[in-house]
């Protein structure tokens, strides 16, 4: 279940880089946790992008715990925060596996804005239920481009998996329908949809995702069972905008953040969830297949500290 803690803290290794040596400074200059010292942590967290609103919760809490234990040792404070911070995902419960996946088909809709790392990422998936022995049906709604049917193509061959796609152009909806209604008919037991990237801005193209979401319903009336929006690790605070208008538009059940191992600002995480409330179910550091696996947020935040 999830990295090892060696792969994680890797992956994880520009962000961590950024937010301990900062820290490791501050604690060198200030032996008791104080108000100064509370207000360089402060900094630090911003500057690793999390948002100012989180920022202020994290650190109060922070001051709650200082004052619990009684602790006035500044060496002390990263335990206390990595506390504080993991905290944050008290919401997020971690009993069931994202792979442990019931009824059949499971359909999953990934959707996001371009190049996000929805079709790469659903190879991993893809990859990893394979192994797992599951049967897999890839729908490749993302008609915009042939390049993008194709390319989703050569991941199903790659892994071995099924795929239905359509025309360049084609209706996107009619796509995941059809795939679903495959998938009941093999028995397969999963379907996983690619849509393609879209701004969160352009209201046509949001509408559109609707539409396949209620067409989907058509096939298989409790699907989909997630709808999973993908994230750009590296995209800073302009997340917190795609993660509203998508989960208004399609109420997600989730959030897999990509490419966390080319950032420095990885703490855009902890703003996501805080704001929404919505579960991180997978994160991705990195192109490889097994780059991308299940969020833990205690083994997260000990790896960004580590
Ligand atoms: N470093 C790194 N690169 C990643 C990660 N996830 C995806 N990528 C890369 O991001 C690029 C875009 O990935 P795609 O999966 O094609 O993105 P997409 O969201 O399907 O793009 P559109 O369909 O054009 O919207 C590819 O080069 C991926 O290899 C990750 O976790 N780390
Ligand atoms: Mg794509």
């Amino acid at each position: 279940m999830g990295f090892s803690f060696k792969k994680l803290a890797q992956g994880l290794l520009k962000t961590k880089e950024n937010i301990v040596s900062k820290l490791k400074t501050a604690v060198g200059l200030h032996k008791k946790i104080d108000a100064a010292l509370l207000d360089e942590i402060e900094e630090i967290l911003i500057s690793a992008d999390i948002s100012v609103e989180t920022t202020g919760k994290v650190v109060d809490d922070l001051k709650v715990r200082v004052a619990k234990q009684g602790i006035d040792n500044s060496d002390e404070v990263y335990g206390l925060l990595k506390d504080s911070l993991t905290e944050l995902f008290s919401f997020q419960s971690g009993d069931r596996s994202f792979f442990e996946v019931v009824p059949k088909p499971y359909v999953i809709m990934i959707v996001g804005v371009n190049g996000t790392g929805k079709t790469t990422s659903i190879a991993k998936i893809a990859r990893r239920f394979m192994s797992d022995g599951k049967k897999v049906t890839m729908a490749a709604a993302d008609t915009f481009r042939a390049a993008a049917i194709d390319q989703l193509s050569i991941w199903a061959n790659r892994v071995g998996c099924n795929i239905v796609k359509g025309q360049e152009g084609g209706d996107s909806a009619s796509v995941a329908f059809d795939a679903v209604a495959a998938a009941l008919a093999r028995g397969d037991d999963l379907v996983i949809i690619d849509t393609a990237g879209r701004l969160h801005t352009k209201l046509n193209l949001m509408e559109e995702l609707s539409k396949v979401k209620r067409v989907i319903k058509k096939a298989m009336p409790d699907a989909p069972h997630r709808t999973l929006l993908v994230i750009d690790g590296t995209t800073g605070q302009n997340a917190l905008q795609q993660v509203e208008i998508f989960n208004k538009l399609l109420q997600l059940d989730g959030i897999i953040i990509t490419k966390l191992d080319g950032t420095a600002k990885g703490g855009a995480v902890f703003s996501i969830v805080d704001k929404f409330k919505l579960p991180v179910v997978l994160i991705g550091i990195g192109e490889q297949m097994d780059d991308l696996d299940e969020f833990n947020p205690r083994d997260f935040v000990d790896a960004m500290f580590a």
